[in-house]
């Protein structure tokens, strides 16, 4: 058995907008994406969430949320994302281009799902709703749901 690889997604939200960053380099490129990645050995999630967030964007998130877990297969490749999915309104810093990531705010009523992953239409009016979700996506490629699980929950999963 192959165990999940483990990843945080940030989103920073305040009042009617959303920050996102277009991903210049590595997976998701060319996509507008909330912040994140890889927890590092040693690190609590939430620790990796608030490091990813500061190294791609130059924020300093002074309080994060989980709201949604989401997995993720891609058909071929034996291991699954575990991705760990956090918003917050409280930071410092000003969003800054960095080699990964341009950020830019959206508004909520104008996110650009066609520049983004194919699953982000269907989560995110659960996100901007404010409650919690837990889902499961699997794709063929990178541009092809082939089958989804999306619920709205009272607690996500330990
Ligand atoms: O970053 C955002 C907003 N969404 C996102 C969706 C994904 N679908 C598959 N993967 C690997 C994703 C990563 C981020």
């Amino acid at each position: 058995m192959v165990a999940n690889k483990v990843l945080t997604l940030v989103l920073i939200r305040e009042h009617a907008r959303v920050l996102l960053g277009m991903k210049k380099r590595g997976f998701g490129q060319g996509r507008w994406n909330g912040f994140g990645g890889k927890v590092e050995p040693g690190e609590t999630i939430l620790q990796g969430a608030l490091r990813e967030l500061k190294e791609e964007s130059e924020l300093e998130a002074k309080c994060l949320d989980e709201v949604g877990r989401l997995m993720f297969e891609f058909v071929g490749e034996p291991q699954l994302l575990e991705v760990h999915v956090f918003t917050g309104s409280k930071y410092e810093g000003v969003p800054k281009e960095t080699h990964e990531m341009r950020p830019s705010w959206f508004s909520t009523d104008n996110i650009p799902f066609r520049e983004m992953w194919p699953d982000d239409i269907l989560w995110f009016p659960l996100f901007l709703k404010g409650v919690k979700f837990s889902g499961y996506f699997l794709f063929e490629g990178h541009d092809k749901i082939i089958d989804y699980k999306l619920n709205e929950v009272d607690e996500l999963p330990v």
